[in-house]
């Protein structure tokens, strides 16, 4: 007996997982295990009253060491995996993991620098819009046709979600005068269908510039040295007339689609002409809405597709992508520093 309970405790001490407890537990109080044995095996028939007496006192406690033995093993067992991991202060910082900028953002500042160089302020308008700046003060009345030209989202109110930038235009004209150089970047709504190239929400950069005697050839420079500077290479453009009630001329500026190549693809929808950037000279009317005198003053506007844009300079094959909320495709842009 002396020698199990020296053999025990050495077999506890040695174990260090729960199993080796349970193993040394089996070993000695399981069926077969050797404080078991010990009494199955003792011949009570050799023994005097007095040698049974003592056997048994031996045995029990023996028997009440190993239990309590092995029950504090356990105890210990419990507690050690209960405590706190060590820190190893010697392993490396985890990253933080760093935001993404959307495309659109990347393309509207990009966009911002160029024309602040060029001595454009950059003004912010209102996402819900009176009908008198979306439409009214851009000779688009009440009953006009063009009004046609862009599903509107009325608000209940008689206010609507602005359905281009130009909204900005009359107010800015009321707020700085003549002569005043602005963009106007930020987000517009329509109720349109969406494929692969129109959303119901999507955003423009407008801009306006009125001067003394400017002329589509402003207009132009404007355009050619702003294009080149974001694409960083010359783009193939064409203007074609187009109506807009605001400018008068009206020009539909379109650039060779960068994803085909001018090939034709579902962007371009088969043409190879991305519609970018109606513009035209600022209609005397809206000059008037504005309180600036169109004889002393002329201007030209633009609205340019922003949405659009990025997607051409960063190949973007589907608009929904932009709206999609997908993180993987947001890492694929440089990282918010
Ligand atoms: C306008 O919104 C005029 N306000 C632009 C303008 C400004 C003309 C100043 C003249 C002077 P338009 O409806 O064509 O025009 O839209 C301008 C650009 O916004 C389009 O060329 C296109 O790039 C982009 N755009 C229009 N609708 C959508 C849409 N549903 N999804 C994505 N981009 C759109």
């Amino acid at each position: 007996m002396q020698e199990i309970r020296a053999q025990l405790s050495e077999d506890l001490t040695a174990a260090t997982t729960d199993q080796d407890i349970e193993a040394v537990r089996v070993r000695y109080l399981g069926r077969k295990g050797a404080i078991t044995l010990l009494r199955k095996n003792a011949d009570f028939s050799a023994m005097s009253g007095a040698e049974r007496k003592r056997f048994g006192q031996q045995f029990n406690e023996l028997k009440r060491f190993a239990e309590q033995q092995i029950a504090a093993a356990q105890a210990r067992q419990t507690s050690t995996a209960l405590a706190p991991p060590s820190i190893d202060m010697t392993l490396p910082g985890l990253n933080n993991h760093l935001g993404h900028l959307h495309p659109i953002s990347l393309v509207q500042m990009e966009l911002e620098e160029i024309f602040q160089s060029l001595g454009f302020m950059i003004l912010d308008g209102y996402h819900v819009e009176t009908d008198f700046y979306n439409f009214e003060s851009l000779n688009i009345p009440r009953d006009h046709p063009a009004r046609d030209m862009q599903d509107t989202y009325w608000l209940k109110n008689g206010l609507l979600l602005r359905t281009h930038t130009s909204a900005n235009q009359v107010r800015a004209l009321e707020h700085y005068g003549a002569p005043v150089r602005a963009i106007f970047p930020g987000r517009c709504f329509r109720n349109e269908a969406i494929d692969p190239s129109h959303e119901n929400t999507f955003y423009q950069l407008e801009g306006l510039m009125v001067d003394r005697e400017i002329s589509v050839a402003n207009l132009i420079a404007v355009m050619r040295t702003v294009l080149a500077a974001i694409f960083h290479r010359e783009v193939t453009v064409r203007l074609r007339p187009g109506y807009f009630p605001f400018v008068e001329p009206g020009f539909e500026l379109d650039i060779q689609c960068l994803i085909c190549a001018g090939e034709g693809c579902s962007t371009c929808k088969k043409s190879g002409w991305i519609e970018l950037l109606p513009c035209g000279l600022v209609h005397p009317r809206v000059l008037e809405f504005g309180q600036v005198d169109p004889d002393r003053y002329s201007g030209f506007a633009f609205g340019l597709g922003l949405t659009r844009l990025a997607m051409m300079k960063y190949n973007i094959p589907d608009i929904r992508l932009l709206n999609s909320g997908d993180l993987r495709f947001c890492e694929q842009f440089p990282a918010a520093v």
